[in-house]
């Protein structure tokens, strides 16, 4: 999975990006105009992949991964240097929208103050305006490829003037419901606001224990429909540069049960409806984040085409009842084990053998 961090200039989207990855880029109190986009992969917290590695002691365990993608700011205004910052995050599969919650004297801020209702505002309209003018763009070519005689994709035009009229009240084409083949139809497009979102409002020190963040959590979830985690940005950069040990104590000092790291990260699989399914063997244990409700075929493809090509049978034990047993032999002998075919919705922790025939 792909995430791409938004949000305005020195909102804190490098150290929130530090405090995801564990990494250590320089963070600046100066606004980044220019540069590479910074990429950072980590592994999804996953308990039952350590369990299960015990067990089976594999040459090779493999979590799923999560990759984050931080780059400049979105200016207010400017979308032609927004443009650079979208065309990133064009085939993430969420966007990570950092608000500026902190007070900092010597961290400018681009509107010159902070107000993070009207901060995440501006940069969601940017996103609309963004997406408006991808819209107006291919009505146009359409158009005029229609003049030159070649017949137009109505069903395409059709859902552009939905969106086109969504945007241009300012709603986000999230908000617009679409059919599966609808979205097909949009999808070359990759517009931004179809992404789904989750917000990072990033506290500062002192904020941890504001009451006032728990009403701005809950206008902003009501008014963008994204989920909000609060978070600050720069302990939790400082928490996620220590020893694993190290880091439980500083977070219980500060009454944080679960490290930014791995909030975010659960917050955006049950936003998307992500699950994992597991595989063991001696081999490699490992993780596999598919959608929830995905069919058994589906989800044998992502681990090689030919094994869903070739798909027989599913053989199908739930981590739970697997822990129980506590082998797979003793697991099939109990009968927990099942058979299931290809239409099986996979659940979350499922272990599975794939039977297949090339
Ligand atoms: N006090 C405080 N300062 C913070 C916090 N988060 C970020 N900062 C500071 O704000 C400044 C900007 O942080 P960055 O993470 O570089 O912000 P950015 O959004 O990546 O900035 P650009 O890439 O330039 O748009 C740095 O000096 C940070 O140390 C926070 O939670 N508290
Ligand atoms: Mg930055």
């Amino acid at each position: 999975m792909k995430i791409g961090i938004l949000g305005l200039a020195n909102s804190g989207k490098t150290t929130v990006f530090n405090a995801l990855t564990g990494l250590d880029l320089p963070v600046t109190v100066y606004a980044s105009v220019e540069g590479e986009p910074h990429v950072g992969v980590v592994n999804v917290p996953d308990h039952r992949v350590g369990r299960l590695s015990e067990i089976y002691e594999p040459k090779k365990t493999t979590y799923a991964t999560v990759e984050y993608i931080d780059y400049l700011g979105i200016t207010r205004g400017d979308l032609k240097q927004n443009r650079k910052v979208f065309d990133m995050v064009k085939d993430a599969d969420a966007i990570l929208h950092i608000v500026r919650v902190f007070e900092d004297e010597s961290v400018a801020h681009p509107l010159g103050g902070v107000n993070p209702e009207r901060d995440a505002d501006t940069v969601e309209m940017e996103l609309v305006l963004s997406d408006l003018e991808l819209v107006e763009k291919r009505l146009e070519r359409m158009e005029e490829s229609r003049k030159r005689g070649k017949k137009p994709d109505e069903q395409e035009r059709k859902v552009l003037l939905r969106c086109r009229e969504a945007l241009e009240e300012e709603r986000p084409l999230r908000a617009i419901e679409l059919s599966d083949e609808e979205l097909k139809t949009l999808r070359h497009l990759q517009f931004v606001t179809l992404k789904p979102e989750v917000m990072i409002l990033n506290l500062g020190e002192d904020q941890l224990d504001d009451e006032r963040v728990g009403d701005l959590i809950h206008s902003l979830e009501e008014r963008f429909s994204s989920p909000v985690i609060p978070l600050s940005g720069k302990i939790e950069m400082e928490i996620a540069q220590l020893e694993e040990d190290e880091q439980r104590g500083f977070l219980q000092d500060l009454g944080i049960t679960e490290p930014g790291m791995t909030r975010v990260i659960q917050a955006c699989y049950r936003h998307l409806g992500l699950i994992s399914f597991l595989t063991v063997g001696k081999d490699e244990v490992r993780a596999w984040t598919i959608k929830k409700g995905t069919p058994a075929v589906e989800a044998a493809g992502k681990i090689h085409s030919d094994i869903e090509r070739g798909f027989i049978r599913a053989e199908v034990v739930s981590y739970e009842d697997f822990l129980r047993a506590g082998s797979m032999a003793v697991a099939k002998q109990e009968g927990v084990v099942r058979l299931e075919g290809k239409t099986y919705e996979v659940r979350d922790g499922d272990i599975i053998n794939f039977r297949f025939n090339v």
